[in-house]
């Protein structure tokens, strides 16, 4: 995609980050009716940080993602009906049932998977990175994370690491406010402060606004060029949490019941790209009605699938030399 086509980028963009909207929104109402099961982290609102980043990146590039990963997993490549299915727990799931809505992952799509440990990912993007590096590969890592990782020593380890063996890996901290209930302001300062933290070390680090989804494209592209030269850099992208931390998160103890929602009206990244952009109103119109037939048709496909059986429990967890057979 070239950087100077505002309304290809544009339409791409909006695609990407439409879906990821409409696929947490639809998660969401399969919770509430009880259609679905487990924990759910939302995304809504953190769209252009997955799509602004992963749109630059090739198919073979690696990505690590956290517990709120649905979004980097459907910006890398995982398929719609691929994700919906992991989350229903079925054997047709990206990770066949098995790594539900916090550890699903997809070789294929070069997603090493999303990790529930806070700054988890990031040793498995910067390792990836560095052992291809190693062996003449050109690919580059990318590890999601958020604020909270910052309190994490694992976040410093890798960073120091990654510097001083040129891993060429991308660390992006999507900067929402909040680790649970813990202001990012409170335990770090401003917006700006974990990427100022980290230029310190000597890393290349940026600060974007998440709510316009072409800024983050620009400034990831830039990045991602540096990254590949053998460098690692950091992108801290300033979003906000829409939702609570998980579906029964009772957000209204530690913060103004309607904070997320006020905060999604005034920084929607979809509506700003859509305002941004007014000629192509109709082309975004098309790219609604299309991503909502996607998802329906999807979930009435995927959802008729097997369920993973019991005799089948072991497949996957101990590798042939251990001794243990599947059969
Ligand atoms: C090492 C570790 N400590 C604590 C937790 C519990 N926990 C899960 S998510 C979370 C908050 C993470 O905040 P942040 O990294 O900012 O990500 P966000 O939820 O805001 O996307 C915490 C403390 C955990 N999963 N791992
Ligand atoms: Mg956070």
């Amino acid at each position: 995609m070239s950087e100077l086509d505002t309304a290809g980028n544009g339409l791409r963009l909006y695609r990407s980050m439409v879906i990821i909207r409409e696929v947490e929104l639809h998660i969401e109402r399969l919770h509430r009716a009880g259609r679905m099961a487990g924990s759910f982290h939302s995304s809504v609102g953190q769209e252009a940080a997955a799509v602004g980043v992963c749109e630059v990146l090739r198919p073979d590039d690696l990505v690590s993602s956290t517990h709120r990963g649905h979004g980097h997993a459907l910006a890398k490549g995982v398929t719609v009906g691929g994700l919906l299915a992991e989350l229903f727990g079925l054997a047709n799931g990206v990770s066949g049932g098995r790594g539900g809505s916090m550890h699903l992952h997809h070789p294929d799509s070069g997603f090493l998977g999303q990790n529930a440990i806070v700054a988890g990912g990031m040793p498995w993007a910067a390792g990836a990175a560095w052992g291809a590096r190693q062996q003449g590969r050109d690919i580059i890592g990318v590890s999601f994370f958020g604020d909270g990782a910052a309190s994490q020593g694992l976040f410093y380890e890798t960073l120091r690491l990654a510097k001083l063996w040129n891993s060429p890996c991308l660390f992006v901290c999507e900067n929402n406010g909040l680790a649970h209930s813990m202001p990012a302001e409170r335990l770090f300062g401003d917006p700006g402060t974990h990427c100022r933290l980290v230029a310190e070390h000597g890393i290349k680090a940026e600060v974007v606004d998440g709510s316009d989804v072409l800024s983050v494209y620009k400034v990831a592209h830039s990045l991602v060029g540096y990254v590949r030269t053998g460098y690692p850099a950091f992108l801290e992208v300033t979003v906000g949490r829409a939702r609570a931390h998980s579906l029964n998160d009772p957000e209204y103890e530690y913060r103004d019941r309607d904070s997320g929602k006020n905060w999604l009206e005034e920084n929607d990244p979809i509506s700003s790209l859509r305002k941004g952009l007014p000629d192509l109103s109709e082309e975004f119109d098309q790219i609604d009605l299309e991503v909502s037939t996607l998802i329906s048709h999807e979930t009435t496909r995927v959802e008729s699938g097997d369920i993973n059986q019991a005799n089948d429990a072991l497949r996957d967890v101990y590798t042939v030399d251990s001794g243990v057979r599947n059969d």
